[in-house]
């Protein structure tokens, strides 16, 4: 395969933008190319794998701090319609008070009463998702409880100590493991195995996962959301639970019980994703932030290889995400502050053959404690999207960001929907300009550099006349993006500085 560009280092890429400042560039569709992976070497097509096939609806997203009602709602009237196949909600369970969104991350006890919602609320929510195609995937904070060193009562009114839940846990049972490291019992070494999974992570009370008592209990809780109709877990914290503790777990949940764990991948640490493989599925954490290390480093184009290398988790295995409500606050990955390089960032994720990818919405913060809009008796307001989103916006405070219907981001999951497990076939590159073709049904160009690309992208989607479903949805044929013509197996397209354009078969402009 030729290659048409020679990999472009930071300071010929800035000569290039000063050459042609103003310019546009032009480039002929003779630029067929294999796209460098971030090891530098050429990835063939066949290389990257299928991702679903299409109509299998493979696209998440979690809606961090939703209420259940609102979930449900959105559901039936947003997510259904534009093809997410599954949501992922905030943690259900009693939880302790505070203002703050970590509480969440406290568990009380595992009665279904939050400030996100009632138990009625959270099984009309699953119900209201399942009738609109929604899976509905659940945060399961099973690792730990409450990190609060003085006694309290919960949401729902449990009372607790840091190391006694009336009627589930408590010390003299032999619940909580007290990992006898420094004054606190808290992991201070993430290369030390026993402490990631023995010590406390914050001062959490951590739960014994290794006794029999303790799974008990937790196959009770994920089961009882089971028999609610939740379709499976994301497991919180489970790089800090011995892998084959969380497995003896997961073997006595109901067959079908779908399971994504939280295992941060970290340099030289010895718990990794990897060992969790064999329970379900895992968040593969260096995705997105290998993405925007690229997107901030000026070489977006590096990104369309992500995934191909053999240094992530198999594509199979792997969910993947631009940014959590973590990585947000830490400002560890893109997010909604980066404007239209989270957008490039998303569309990429959107149209990967490499693992599932789980879009994110949120609300709009500057202190990275500060909780969602709370009612007067704590209890969470229901959300409701500003009436025009979008990376031009400027979002206040804790107002919901609904990253999930962005136009670009609610078209790229339609895109992805139609053009389902096709294999990457051809791929174009430019400068930092490349171009994603999945078979005959769709085609994606996303331009990371500081110019704007006018070229002839070679495709084979069949000659017409297309809409850019990243610009705006096609509504019944009539494009409010482009429309862009492909004839003769080239695709005329004029992609915008730090913007995309995609196409496929679903979305024809009118004739
Ligand atoms: C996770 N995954 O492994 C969650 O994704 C992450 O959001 C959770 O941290 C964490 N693990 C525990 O479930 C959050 C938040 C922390 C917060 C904890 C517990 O990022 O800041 O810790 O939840 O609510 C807070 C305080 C911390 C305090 C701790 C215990 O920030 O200073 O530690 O509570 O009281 C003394
Ligand atoms: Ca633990």
């Amino acid at each position: 395969m030729q290659r048409c560009t020679a990999r472009i280092t930071r300071r010929s890429r800035n000569a290039v933008v000063a050459l042609l400042t103003a310019a546009v560039v032009t480039v002929g569709a003779a630029c067929t190319t294999g796209v460098p992976a971030p090891g530098g070497t050429s990835t063939s097509p066949g290389q990257v794998p299928a991702a679903a096939p299409a109509g299998a609806r493979d696209v998440g997203v979690q809606l961090f701090q939703w209420t259940w009602d609102a979930i449900a709602t959105e559901c039936t009237d947003h997510l259904g319609p534009a093809g997410y196949g599954w949501v992922l909600t905030s943690p259900p369970q009693e939880h302790v008070l505070g203002s703050q969104w970590w509480t969440a991350y406290q568990p009380v006890s595992y009665r279904i009463e939050s400030r996100l919602g009632t138990r009625a609320q959270f099984g009309a929510m699953i119900a209201a998702c399942h009738a609109a195609g929604v899976d509905v995937v659940a945060d399961a904070v099973i690792n730990h409880m409450t990190g609060k060193d003085a006694p309290g009562t919960g949401w729902a009114g449990s009372t607790y100590t840091h190391y006694d839940y009336p009627g589930i846990w408590s010390d003299a049972a032999g619940d909580f493991h007290h990992c006898g490291v420094g004054p606190s019992d808290d992991i201070s070494n993430y290369r030390d195995a026993y402490q990631v999974q023995n010590c406390e992570l914050s001062n959490l009370a951590d739960l014994a996962t290794g006794t029999k008592h303790v799974q008990d209990g937790l196959v009770a809780y994920l089961t009882d959301l089971r028999s609610l109709g939740v379709d499976g877990f994301r497991i919180d914290a489970a790089k800090h639970i011995p892998a084959e503790d969380l497995a003896a777990v997961v073997a006595r949940l109901p067959a079908g019980t779908r399971i994504v764990s939280e295992v941060i991948r970290g340099s030289g640490e010895p718990i990794t994703p990897e060992q969790y493989a064999a329970i379900g599925d895992v968040l593969e954490f260096a995705w997105g932030k290998d993405v925007t290390g690229m997107v901030r480093g000026g070489s977006l184009r590096l990104a369309a290889g992500l995934g191909a290398g053999s240094t992530y988790l198999p594509s199979d295995k792997a969910w993947i995400f631009v940014e959590n409500h973590d990585t947000e606050r830490g400002r560890a990955t893109l997010g909604y502050k980066d404007g239209a390089d989270y957008v490039l960032a998303n569309v990429l994720m959107l149209a990967t053959g490499y693992g599932r990818p789980i879009v994110y919405s949120g609300y709009a913060f500057s202190d990275r404690d500060a909780g969602p809009v709370q009612g007067a008796a704590g209890k969470v307001v229901d959300a409701a999207c500003p009436a025009a989103v979008g990376p031009q916006v400027a979002y206040t405070d804790g107002e919901w960001v609904c990253q999930h219907r962005w136009a670009a981001i609610e078209g790229m999951v339609g895109w992805r929907d139609a053009v389902g497990g096709d294999l990457v076939s051809d791929r174009w590159q430019h400068g930092d300009a490349f171009a994603l073709s999945r078979g005959a049904r769709g085609l994606v160009v996303l331009n990371g550099g500081d110019v704007e690309v006018a070229a002839q992208v070679p495709t084979t989607l069949s000659d017409g006349s297309y809409c850019d479903v990243v610009a705006g949805p096609a509504v019944e044929g009539r494009c409010t993006g482009g429309p862009v013509t492909v004839r003769g197996g080239i695709a005329d397209v004029r992609v915008a500085p730090h913007t995309a354009l995609a196409l496929h078969v679903g979305a024809p402009a009118g004739v």
